[in-house]
C-alpha cells in the first residue's frame, strides 16, 4: 500500500500558482478555482477503478460502513480544501462526499488523514491482530462494553466482580447488557439501527428498569455542557 501528498499549486501555469480567486457576486474569502483540481484530479486518475474522494462539512457523514467499503478499493484520491470552499463545478470530479462531523476547520486535510486511518486500518495485513479483533465492535452496531485490567481495586474504583467470577457465560452477558445500557444513554439512534436478537431485548428491558429505578433515587450532581 502507498499514500501519496500533492501540491494543488503543481497544477497551476501562473509566476505566482494561483490556486484561489475571490467569489463571483461578492463576499468574504477565497476559492479553490476550479483548473488546477481539475488537472489534478485528472493526473491522477490511474483508470476507471480510482474513486474520487471530497472531504467537506456538506458530505454525507462517514461511517465504518464506508470505511470498510472504501478499503475494498485499489485506488484513492482524496480532495482537501482550503480557503472558504471551492468553485462548486469541482464536484463533476467527485465520486463520494463525506464529512467527519459537524464542525467546521481550516480545511480538508485532517479530515482526509481521519478516512486515511479508518480505511488503513481494514486493509487486509497493513497492521496486527489487535486492530483487526478492535474492528469487529463498531461492525456489531453498538458502543463498546467497558472494560477493565489490574488491579482490581484502585483507589476506591472497584471492577465489577462479576469480571472476576471466571464465569464466561455470565461476563458474555454482562458486556452485552453493559453495551446496550450506554448505547441507549449516549447513542440512542444506533440502537434503532441495531440488529437486536431476543436476548438483547430482554437485557435492554432490564436496562430500562434499571434506569427507572435510579430516577427515583438522589440526584447526582450533573453540569450541562450545552
Ligand atoms: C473547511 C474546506 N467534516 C469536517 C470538515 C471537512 C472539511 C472542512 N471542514 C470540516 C473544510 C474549509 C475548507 C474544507
Amino acid at each position: 500500500m502507498q499514500i501519496r501528498v500533492h501540491d494543488l499549486r503543481a497544477w497551476t501555469h501562473d509566476r505566482h500558482r494561483v490556486v484561489d480567486e475571490p467569489p463571483y457576486g461578492g463576499g468574504t474569502g477565497m476559492i479553490l478555482k476550479p483548473e488546477p483540481v481539475f488537472e489534478a484530479v485528472e493526473a491522477l486518475r490511474v483508470g476507471p477503478e480510482s474513486r474520487v474522494l471530497l472531504l467537506t462539512p456538506q458530505g454525507v457523514p462517514f461511517t465504518h460502513g464506508q470505511a470498510a467499503a472504501l478499503a475494498a478499493e485499489t485506488h484513492l484520491v482524496l480532495l482537501c480544501g482550503r480557503y472558504e470552499g471551492f468553485d462548486d463545478r469541482i464536484r463533476a470530479l467527485v465520486d463520494l462526499e463525506v464529512s467527519i462531523g459537524d464542525y467546521i476547520l481550516t480545511g480538508g486535510e485532517l479530515p482526509a488523514l481521519v478516512v486515511v486511518d479508518a480505511v488503513v486500518r481494514l486493509v487486509p495485513g497493513v497492521l496486527g491482530d489487535a486492530a483487526s479483533a478492535a474492528q469487529d465492535s463498531f461492525a456489531g452496531g453498538l458502543l463498546e462494553f467497558p472494560q477493565f485490567t489490574r488491579p482490581p481495586e484502585y483507589r476506591g474504583l472497584a471492577v465489577p466482580q462479576i469480571l472476576l467470577s471466571g464465569n464466561h457465560e455470565a461476563i458474555r452477558r454482562w458486556r452485552r447488557k453493559e453495551a446496550l445500557r450506554r448505547t441507549l444513554s449516549r447513542r440512542p439512534d444506533l440502537l434503532t439501527a441495531a440488529a437486536l436478537s431476543e436476548e438483547d431485548r430482554l437485557l435492554l428491558k432490564e436496562v430500562t428498569r434499571e434506569v427507572q429505578a435510579e430516577a427515583g433515587s438522589p440526584a447526582r450532581l450533573s453540569i450541562p455542557l450545552v
